[in-house]
C-alpha cells in the first residue's frame, strides 16, 4: 500500500549556531530529515515551511519526489529566491531520506551509484598575519587535508571576512540584536592578498591545493587584477571575485586571467547558473544542494555544468546543517563532474543534535552506507539549544558607504 505523509514539522535550534530543520513523518512511521537554514534569516524560511508548505504535504505519497518538487516550484506563482528554494530544498532532502530508508539504501545508490570511492574536500585556514596563517594551514594539513582555503588579515582593517575574531576558528554570523559592521578597503586588500598567498604557496610547496575566497566584494576590473596577480600562486580557485548579480563581469575577469574561478554559493536555481556555465565564465559552480532546491534540482545543475566542463564544488559552510552536508555527499559520490567539496566543519555541540554517519578522514569524505541520508536529529537535545537571533556582518567602505560583504 502507498505510504502517505502524516506530518511535517519545523524545528529551529541552535547547537553552536542556528539551524532550521524539517521533519517529515509518514503513516508507516518513517522519518525524513531536511535542512532549511538560511544564515541570518532563519525564521523567514521556518515560517514559509510551517505556514505555507507543511499543509500542502499532508496525505501525499512521499515516493513522488519530483512531483512534489514541481508542485512547490512550478505550482507556485511567486517562484525562486533563497527562502523559497531553501524550503523546497528541505522538503526534497527529507523525501530522499524517506525514499532511501523505505528501500533500505543510501541515497547515492538511488542516484546511479558511486562513481568514485571517496570525495576530495577542503577546509579553512585563518590568520591575521602571514605567520599565523601559516600555522593555521599547517594545522589543517596535519589533519590530512590536501586542499586548504587560506584567508588572512589586511593591514589597517580590524575585521576581515574569513579571519577569526578572538577564537581560532571562524564563524561569520554573530548573535545579537544587530549585525557587526566591518570596514572594508579593496585597495588595501588588493595590495596585500598576493603577498600573503605567495608566501603560503612557498610554505606548502606546489602539491597542496590552495583556494581563496574574495567574497563578492571587488569591482570587475579589480577582480581581473587580482586574478592576474595571483597567477604565479597557481590557485585551485579564486572564489566569488565579484558579486554574482552582474554576470557579464565574469566574462571581463575571464578575459584577463587564467586563474580558475569559482562562484555561485548564493545561487538557488539553474537559472542563476546557466549563463555563467554556458558562457564558460567559471570553472566551478558552488551552489549548495539545499539552497539550490535539493538533490532533485541540483543534479540538473550538475548535468548542465558537465556539458560545459564546469566542475561541481558544493558550498559546505557551517551554516548548512549536517543534513545538507550529508545530502551533498550522496550527490557528490554519484556526480562524475565533481571537483571538490567544501567542509568548513561545525562547533562541537552541533553533534549533540545532529547524529551523522558520514565520515571525514585525511581530507576525504564519504556519505556512509546507512539507509537514506544518514543523519538523525535528537529532538530532545535540539530543545536544549533554543534559537537566538544572529546576523551576518555588514560591510562599509572607509567613507561609511555600505558595500558588498
Ligand atoms: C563562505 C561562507 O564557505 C564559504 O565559501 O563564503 O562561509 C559564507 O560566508 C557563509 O555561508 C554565509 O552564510
Ligand atoms: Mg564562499
Amino acid at each position: 500500500m502507498t505510504d502517505r505523509i502524516r506530518s511535517a514539522e519545523v524545528i529551529v535550534s541552535s547547537p553552536g549556531r542556528n539551524f532550521v530543520t524539517l521533519k517529515i513523518l509518514t503513516e508507516d512511521g518513517i522519518v525524513g530529515w531536511g535542512d532549511a537554514t538560511v544564515n541570518g534569516r532563519e525564521l523567514a524560511v521556518a515560517s514559509y515551511l510551517r505556514d505555507h508548505v507543511a499543509p500542502l504535504l499532508i496525505g501525499r505519497d512521499p515516493a513522488r519526489i519530483e512531483d512534489c518538487w514541481q508542485l512547490l516550484y512550478r505550482g507556485v506563482y511567486w517562484r525562486r529566491g533563497p527562502i523559497t528554494m531553501a524550503a523546497i530544498g528541505s522538503v526534497d532532502l527529507a523525501l530522499w531520506d524517506i525514499r532511501g530508508k523505505t528501500l533500505g539504501q543510501p541515497v547515492y545508490n538511488l542516484l546511479g551509484g558511486a562513481v568514485r570511492d571517496e570525495i576530495l574536500s577542503y577546509t579553512h585556514a585563518t590568520g591575521w598575519s602571514i605567520e599565523e596563517l601559516k600555522d593555521s594551514v599547517d594545522e589543517v594539513l596535519s589533519r590530512g587535508f590536501r586542499a586548504v582555503r587560506a584567508q588572512s588579515g589586511v593591514p589597517g582593517l580590524e575585521t576581515v571576512y574569513g579571519v577569526h575574531r578572538g577564537e581560532t576558528s571562524y564563524e561569520p554570523a554573530s548573535r545579537g540584536a544587530s549585525p557587526i559592521e566591518e570596514v572594508w578597503d579593496s585597495r588595501a586588500y588588493l595590495r596585500h592578498a598576493p603577498r600573503v598567498l605567495s608566501a603560503i604557496r612557498e610554505h606548502v610547496g606546489e602539491e597542496i591545493e590552495l583556494l581563496h575566497d574574495a567574497h563578492h566584494r571587488l569591482r570587475p576590473i579589480e577582480a581581473a587584477q587580482l586574478g592576474k596577480d595571483l597567477e604565479p600562486v597557481k590557485l585551485f580557485w579564486l572564489e566569488d571575485v565579484t558579486t554574482a548579480e552582474n554576470q557579464e563581469a565574469l566574462r571581463l575577469v575571464r578575459e584577463h586571467t587564467a586563474t580558475p574561478l569559482a562562484l555561485g554559493e548564493v545561487f538557488n536555481t539553474i537559472w542563476d547558473c546557466k549563463d555563467l556555465i554556458t558562457g564558460q565564465s567559471i570553472d566551478f559552480i558552488r551552489s549548495s544542494v539545499m539552497h539550490a532546491g535539493g538533490i532533485s534540482h541540483s543534479r540538473r545543475i550538475n548535468d548542465l555544468a558537465a556539458l560545459w566542463q564546469v566542475q561541481v564544488a558544493p558550498h559546505g559552510p557551517s551554516d548548512v546543517s549536517p543534513i545538507t552536508m550529508a545530502a551533498s555527499l550522496h550527490l557528490d559520490l554519484a556526480t562524475p563532474n565533481l571537483g571538490i567539496q567544501e567542509h568548513m566543519g561545525y562547533p562541537s555541540v552541533t553533534s549533540e543534535v545532529f547524529h551523522s554517519t558520514y565520515t571525514l578522514a585525511d581530507g576525504m569524505l564519504h556519505p556512509g552506507d546507512a539507509p537514506g541520508l544518514g543523519v538523525e536529529v535528537d529532538e530532545a537535545a535540539a530543545a536544549r539549544f533554543p534559537y537566538s537571533r544572529a546576523y551576518l556582518p555588514v560591510a562599509r567602505r572607509r567613507d561609511g558607504t555600505v558595500t558588498d560583504w
